[in-house]
């Protein structure tokens, strides 16, 4: 398939499926409105909406225009979660794995322009051991000790098991549905299939065009400024484009300048932006741009109100509005590939992005004879391939707090194939990481073989629980063992639960006051440290979660409550990141 992003223009169209669907539960009769792109989980008080794992159905007709005869005519889904069937007039005519990344279903052989269908979707929620994210049969997932050994306890478990209970190995709530944009495509018949940009300071871009159909030889490339100045052209479907005098693409505070690759191929015309930067690790620096860069931004995850995990340009652009007002340059898309659109604002907003696949729950009390490997190469190459060329796009995280210290060797020899494909995989060649947990760190062999060392740490939360100042000690302790490493670290996720408007003359957990005094402690530790080149604040928001009974309505480690109003330490970080600008 292509990996371009749906576009409008002279030659290519779109028809958005976005709207009312029908909806049901697979076996039920009949059909409700559920609203898409969303997640269906908020959007009933029925319960199953929340809870039932299995397969829905989405219904809706669609009619391709009589206007598009000759062309290539295709579905476009950016997301289903977490797999998908999609049938037209009752036949199957695609299916999808995993919800984090788009596919295409061609229809040329179904349906031709004028005709009229019924396109149903089928959306499976089930996360098992052969899924990412991963999920667990029974028992509570998430929250470990679920007092084991217990033989009533045990007995309960087994229950849920044969109930088919379904249950995240991860702490987010498991989110599904048409949760991206659905859109009706057509392209001409020799169409772009894909483009590919190098660029480097100098203002040479290496440029690859694939194509379908047609000569590739005819393809043309023209390099438009921002204010739409032709200042490079070249033909060929491969070749070398010269900029003179380029404009950087800079994160934030600086200027994300963004250039725009056009490019011709007969009938076809396609508009690629992207900006010339450069990322390499030297020592213990990162450096865009030749110059040493500093992360700070907290993590984020897609969750807000009614849409749940929904694609929301609205949510977005308020989000990326709130990182400018902390000095916040950076997130991770922890834990998943994010919308497309949410890395278009970042590119043009120069918000830096550390890019993750749905890696997540790798841990759950078991080694690395999954079988998965072979679909987790395909969704990190699928990944790499929709992302590469936007610039925000700094760095790939392999995945999230996979268990590395029980089987050391074993978890290395899963992990570094990965990476190595993770350099492969992209022209662009950027630094992979594995984001690790808080675990035994001198066993681990894969965390610290990275090219930057990205690492969760709770001291003073989950361990030490509210004695700050040892969980200081402790944490220094650690760091004096990563500065032998001589590798760059980023304390990926740090954090403490904080019910806003719970206050306290003496800063105990839950309190705001706890929550800046956490990071305060945290941040002396990490300011001690040159080789520390990052801080990302676990998280940016309250978001919700499966139940358990650490989690009173959802995780409440953000900076901003669920609906965007900033705690405490929100201030505390504007603060501070306001000095690093
Ligand atoms: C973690 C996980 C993250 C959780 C967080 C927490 O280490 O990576 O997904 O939400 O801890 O708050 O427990």
């Amino acid at each position: 398939m292509s990996t371009l992003y749906p576009q409008n223009n002279a030659t290519r169209m779109t028809l958005d499926l976005g709207g009312v669907w029908d909806f049901r539960f697979q076996g039920d009769s009949a059909w409700q409105p559920v609203a898409v792109p969303a997640s269906y989980n908020d959007q009933s008080p029925d319960p199953r909406f929340r809870n039932a794992a299995g397969v829905v159905e989405y219904r809706r007709r669609i009619t391709v225009p009589a206007g598009w005869k000759g062309l290539r005519v295709f579905l476009r889904f950016d997301g289903v979660a977490h797999s998908a069937r999609i049938l037209l007039n009752g036949m199957e005519i695609a299916s999808h794995r995993g919800g984090f990344l788009p596919f295409e279903v061609d229809l040329d052989a179904h349906l031709q322009p004028g005709e009229t269908g019924e396109l149903l979707v089928e959306a499976d929620n089930r996360i098992s051991h052969r899924t990412l994210p991963i999920g667990v049969e029974g028992g509570n997932a998430f929250f470990g000790s679920d007092n084991p050994g217990i033989p009533s306890v045990e007995a309960g478990k087994q229950k849920q098991r044969e109930q088919g209970i379904n249950l995240p190995a991860f702490d987010f709530f498991n989110y599904t549905g048409i949760q991206r944009p659905v859109r009706l495509c057509a392209v001409p018949k020799a169409h772009i299939r894909d483009i590919t940009l190098v660029p480097a300071l100098s203002g040479e871009v290496r440029y690859a065009v694939e194509t379908s159909g047609g000569s590739p030889a005819d393809v043309r490339i023209q390099v438009m400024d921002a204010e739409s100045r032709i200042v490079a052209i070249a033909s060929g479907a491969e070749g070398t484009l010269h900029i003179a005098q380029p404009h950087l693409w800079e994160p934030w505070p600086g200027t994300p300048y963004l250039y725009t690759a056009r490019v011709f191929f007969g009938d076809d015309v396609y508009d690629q932006p992207f900006g010339i930067r450069e990322v390499r690790v030297e020592g213990t620096r990162f450096l865009i741009n030749g110059k040493p860069f500093r992360f700070h931004g907290p993590c984020k995850h897609e969750d807000s109100a009614f849409h749940g995990r929904g694609m929301d340009p609205c949510l977005n652009v308020t989000d990326i509005g709130l990182y400018h007002w902390l000095h916040a340059n950076c997130f991770r898309t922890s834990h998943y590939p994010y919308a497309e659109e949410m890395y278009q604002l970042c590119d043009r907003e120069g918000i830096v992005i550390v890019d993750e696949t749905p890696a997540v729950g790798m841990w759950a009390d078991e080694d690395y004879g999954w079988g998965l490997g072979e679909y987790h190469r395909q969704v990190l190459q699928d990944m790499i391939a929709r992302d590469r060329n936007h610039p925000c796009v700094v760095m790939w995280s392999l995945g999230n707090e996979p268990d590395t210290d029980t089987y050391p060797d074993r978890a290395y020899d899963y992990w570094r194939p990965l990476y190595d494909l993770a350099h492969q995989a992209d022209p662009q060649n950027r630094p992979v990481t594995l984001v690790g947990c808080q675990n035994r760190y001198d066993r681990d062999r894969i965390i610290r073989s990275m090219d930057v060392v990205l690492i969760n740490r709770y001291y003073g939360w989950y361990n030490l629980s509210g004695d700050l100042e040892t969980a200081k000690f402790a944490f220094r302790q650690e760091l004096d063992w990563w500065e032998t490493q001589g590798k760059p670290v980023i304390l990926s996720e740090y954090g403490a639960d904080t019910i806003a408007g719970l206050h306290g003359a003496v800063a105990e957990m839950f309190t705001e006051e706890f929550q800046v005094a956490f990071y305060e402690a945290m941040s002396e530790c990490l300011d001690e440290r040159d080789f520390v080149i990052g801080e990302m604040p676990w998280n940016f928001a309250d978001f919700a979660t499966c139940q358990g009974p650490m989690r009173a309505g959802g995780n409440r480690k953000g900076l901003f409550t669920r609906d965007r109003r900033p705690k405490m330490a929100a201030h505390w970080f504007r603060k501070r990141w306001a000095e690093m600008d």
